[in-house]
């Protein structure tokens, strides 16, 4: 089970949905609609009344060929609604950043999770500041930058699936050495982060790899690209596709999932959760990693 400073991610040890929330102007779907706090807190409390576990609150968007924003802006963008959702609901708060100096800050503003796109790599002082914490980490696979990562990805052998579980068992590795407990690490294969569309598709197949790794599992395929190349539609028209990506990540052993449409994939992942547990109760027990070993 996955326990924050909040308290559980689920108490009874079900899939958890993560309801994204992004305060900027140019994120690839909900860009421009929660930059005013007022219309966040708004969104932030209905997805917790839609059902969503935890809320994961973005100030960048790591979208492909999106360029960096410094770290005050990001502050700006995000204190405000960090800070008054905080008060306002009770489930675990996440924070979407890569930046240390964000992530102090918003730890120091109660959140609970730093999901970090770089899995600890791109600011030297992240694993200091999330070590010196109780806040859990997301270690999330990236090939190259957001500026870059779509330019032809190509992977050792064309096996994705190697390359990110042996990545992220690295990185937790190095994020134990630097003094965070296992117990607050979730890993995430990075749907979409240097990835082609083939890549992604193995990685959700195949997704059970990593869950072996014993620990918690985080999927984000929500209304992207692959969804829309596999279907042909923009954003806005990919809600089933991301449905059957949750669904299939669900049945592989995802203990987290991230997502835009929170009313909707809380009756995906209760379905999907529910057919998985038919089959296994035993794999369904140790989903969110409960068993921490052999690490
Ligand atoms: N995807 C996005 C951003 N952050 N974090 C994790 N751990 N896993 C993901 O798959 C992931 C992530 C990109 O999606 P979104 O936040 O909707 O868009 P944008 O980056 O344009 O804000």
């Amino acid at each position: 089970m996955i326990v924050t400073r909040s308290g559980p991610l689920r108490a009874d040890r079900a899939v958890a949905v993560m309801g994204i929330l992004n305060l900027t102007p140019d994120s690839f779907f909900d860009g421009g609609w929660y930059t005013e706090p007022e219309r966040a807190i708004a969104r932030g409390e209905e997805m917790v009344a839609e059902g969503a576990d935890a809320l994961d609150l973005g100030g960048e968007s790591t979208r492909p060929g999106a360029s960096p924003v410094q770290a005050e802006e990001e502050l700006r963008r995000v204190l405000p609604t960090l800070r008054r959702l905080r008060a306002l609901v009770q489930v675990p708060i996440s924070v979407d950043t890569y930046k240390a100096r964000v992530a102090r800050a918003a730890i120091g503003e109660g959140a609970d999770i730093i999901n970090d796109i770089s899995a600890g790599r791109l600011d030297p002082e992240m694993l200091a500041v999330v070590a010196g914490s109780d806040a859990h980490i997301v270690l999330m696979h990236m090939q190259g930058t957001p500026a870059d990562m779509q330019v032809s990805p190509t992977y050792p052998r064309d096996d994705v699936v190697t390359a990110v579980v042996e990545f992220l068992s690295e990185r937790a590795t190095a994020v134990q050495a630097a003094g965070v407990a296992p117990e607050r690490i979730i890993l995430d294969p990075g749907i979409g982060f240097g990835k082609s569309t083939a890549h992604n598709l193995a990685l959700i197949s195949r997704l059970d790899a990593l869950v072996a790794l014993g620990y918690p599992v985080m999927v984000g395929p929500s209304r992207k690209r692959f969804v829309g190349e596999i279907t042909g539609s923009g954003p806005e028209n990919r809600l089933e596709g991301t449905a059957a990506a949750v669904a299939l990540a669900v049945d592989r052993g995802s203990a987290i999932v991230r997502v835009h449409d929170v009313a909707a994939m809380v009756r995906v992942v209760r379905v999907a959760e529910a057919c998985r547990r038919a089959r296994d109760p035993e794999l369904s027990r140790s989903q969110q990693g409960a068993p921490y070993a052999g690490r």
